[in-house]
């Protein structure tokens, strides 16, 4: 019954540092995913990064052609990329190009499937993103335009595409997609 006095300080001292904890818990991390101010070449939302989005130029009055990026996503978490849209066409389409022999095919896919440890390039040969009825052809090499990529959970993401030939010099050129399973299990 003699120590009151020191339990009491004790117990004053641990709830001032809890309490003087909890503004910062509470403060909102992602006040500034607005899209469109800087216009980013990476975007992010929740625990979804896309970088590096570019998609190549048409020519004359070509009306398609083809996005590129990589998407990844925080440890643990895991989404699914499930359509994209852009307002520069009429139809933006998630595809898969696929080799039948020497043939290179490609396809629609209904989804693309994104963890920590399957993070998704986007890339000639690979997935890309198949941009259909170009409202204004040409494309221009250096201008850029806007893609929105819709997720399960996260909803949309919209970043900011660059025309060019190259994609600024990324180079995957290595990476093999010969036999990537997409199953879905829903
Ligand atoms: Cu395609």
């Amino acid at each position: 019954m003699t120590c009151n006095l020191k339990t009491a300080l004790c117990g004053a001292v641990v709830l001032a540092a809890v309490s003087g904890a909890a503004p910062f818990v509470a403060t909102p991390a992602h006040a500034g995913d607005k899209q469109g101010m800087a216009m980013p070449a990476t975007a992010s939302k929740g625990p979804i990064t896309i970088s590096g989005a570019w998609a190549r130029p048409t020519i004359a009055k070509m009306k398609i052609t083809a996005a590129y990026f990589s998407a990844a996503i925080a440890d643990g978490a895991t989404d699914k990329l499930i359509a994209a849209k852009t307002p520069v066409a009429e139809k933006a389409e998630l595809h898969q190009h696929i080799m039948q022999g020497d043939v290179a095919k490609m396809r629609p896919v209904d989804a693309v499937p994104l963890s920590a440890d399957h993070p998704v390039v986007f890339q000639p040969g690979g997935y890309h993103i198949m941009i259909m009825g170009v409202k204004n052809p040409p494309l221009k090499e250096g201008t850029t335009f806007p893609l929105t990529l819709t997720f399960e959970k996260a909803g949309d993401v919209t970043v900011t595409v660059n025309v060019s030939k190259t994609g600024g010099g990324m180079n995957h050129g290595t990476m093999g997609h010969g036999n990537m399973d997409h199953g879905q299990h829903k």
